[in-house]
């Protein structure tokens, strides 16, 4: 497997789906406007881009990130043959029932907020949702930390997430702060940016891509504040690290996950509730509800209960929409409940 390939986050997962194909080779959608696409792969001993072409329709459209087999033509773009299984897609749902692919082949989401009025825990607990419902491994990024006046306090509030999730607290002109975000970019994996708008996701960006000015291979060639028009999104190779991808700010984030996916994200409450006293307990105050009488206590505090059952009236919406998905929800449930009642059972929720 080619070098320049892999750190284009090339894998067993792809090479073995491309080895079936006689002609043709694999390319990575690297820019996405939406009806036009860019891609990238290895030709003469460099990484190259092309147009994508199309000469037949397509089952399924292609998407930032996604690996695809295409033919180089004459005139010197990519005609694309087929789109590669896709390892893992970062989607949401939008305007109600409609579920959006907004990036492909995502190995970590980097959930942006910021040290201002921005920071916003029930909207961190939605997207470390959507990290989980989509497979992909969270990462926190608390940006603007010059602006903060007590960091602690976001420190504190951050640890009501309750999981060991990885934090990085930055400024985007502190090369420290940014070197260690980097450092957080393992090669041949891809990151994706999420965040309201403003939080400093493309800042960030621009900052990673600065460090190595001079090595960077940005495969899109303009800069990730630069190419960004409202429908494109560009994925950029950090040398030696890995790829990330800038997303414009995604008004509303639905989530369609699992009970399993709820339930890791709300490990605290998950818990808890194995405490109630009716199995069927709403949690709506009622006599020896475990969760009531936590938030009583002071042990759990009314807005994360109130962020779960807002985020699990969602889940259930879409899970109720197919039978077979809720036989899943079911075995993932009992597989969590299992698995939390093993390691966490005895430890008292903060
Ligand atoms: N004080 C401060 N401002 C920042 C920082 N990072 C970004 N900004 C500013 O925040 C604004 C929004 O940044 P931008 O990268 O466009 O945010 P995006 O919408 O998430 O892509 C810009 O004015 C940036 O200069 C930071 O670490 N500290
Ligand atoms: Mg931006
Ligand atoms: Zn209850």
């Amino acid at each position: 497997m080619s070098n320049f390939l892999k750190q284009l986050g090339f894998n067993q997962h792809f090479s073995t789906q491309a080895d079936k194909y006689s002609a043709g080779l694999p390319y990575r959608v690297t820019e996405d406007f939406g009806r036009r696409f860019v891609v990238s792969g290895e030709a003469e001993g460099q990484l190259q881009t092309y147009d994508l072409t199309f000469t037949h329709k397509i089952k399924q459209a292609p998407i930032i990130g996604d690996w695809i087999i295409g033919l180089l033509t004459e005139s010197g773009t990519v005609e694309f043959v087929e789109l590669l299984e896709r390892g893992s897609c970062f989607q949401r749902v939008a305007q109600e029932e409609y579920v959006q692919p907004l990036a492909a082949n995502v190995d970590r989401l980097f959930i942006v907020t910021s040290c201002t009025a921005e920071f916003n825990m029930s909207r961190l607990e939605r997207y470390l949702l959507l990290a989980r419902a989509n497979g992909i491994a969270p990462v926190i990024v608390l940006n603007k930390a010059d602006l903060a006046h007590d960091k602690d306090g976001y420190y504190e509030q951050i640890a009501e997430l309750g999981q060991e999730i990885p934090l990085c607290v930055l400024s985007t002109f502190d090369e420290a702060g940014v070197a260690q975000l980097k450092n957080m970019i393992p090669q041949g994996e891809t990151c994706v940016f999420v965040g309201s708008s403003g939080v400093g996701k493309s800042s960030i960006v621009n900052a990673l891509l600065g460090l190595d000015q001079q090595v960077t291979l940005a495969v899109s060639t303009k800069g990730a504040r630069g190419s960004h028009t409202t429908t494109s999104r560009s994925l950029f190779v950090l040398p030696g690290y890995g790829v990330i991808i800038d997303t414009p700010g995604i008004r509303s984030v639905g989530v369609a996950a699992t009970e399993e996916n709820l339930n890791d994200t709300f490990e605290d409450i998950a818990i808890l509730m194995t405490r109630c006293v009716f199995r069927n307990c709403r949690h709506e105050a009622e006599a020896g509800c475990a969760l009531s009488q936590a938030v009583e206590a002071g042990h759990l505090s009314p807005r994360r209960l109130a962020s779960y059952k807002k985020l699990q009236r969602e889940a259930a919406y879409f899970d109720d929409r197919d039978q077979a998905k809720r036989q899943q929800k079911n075995e993932g449930k009992q597989r969590a409940a299992r698995r939390i009642s093993r390691e966490r059972f005895e430890r008292e929720p903060k």
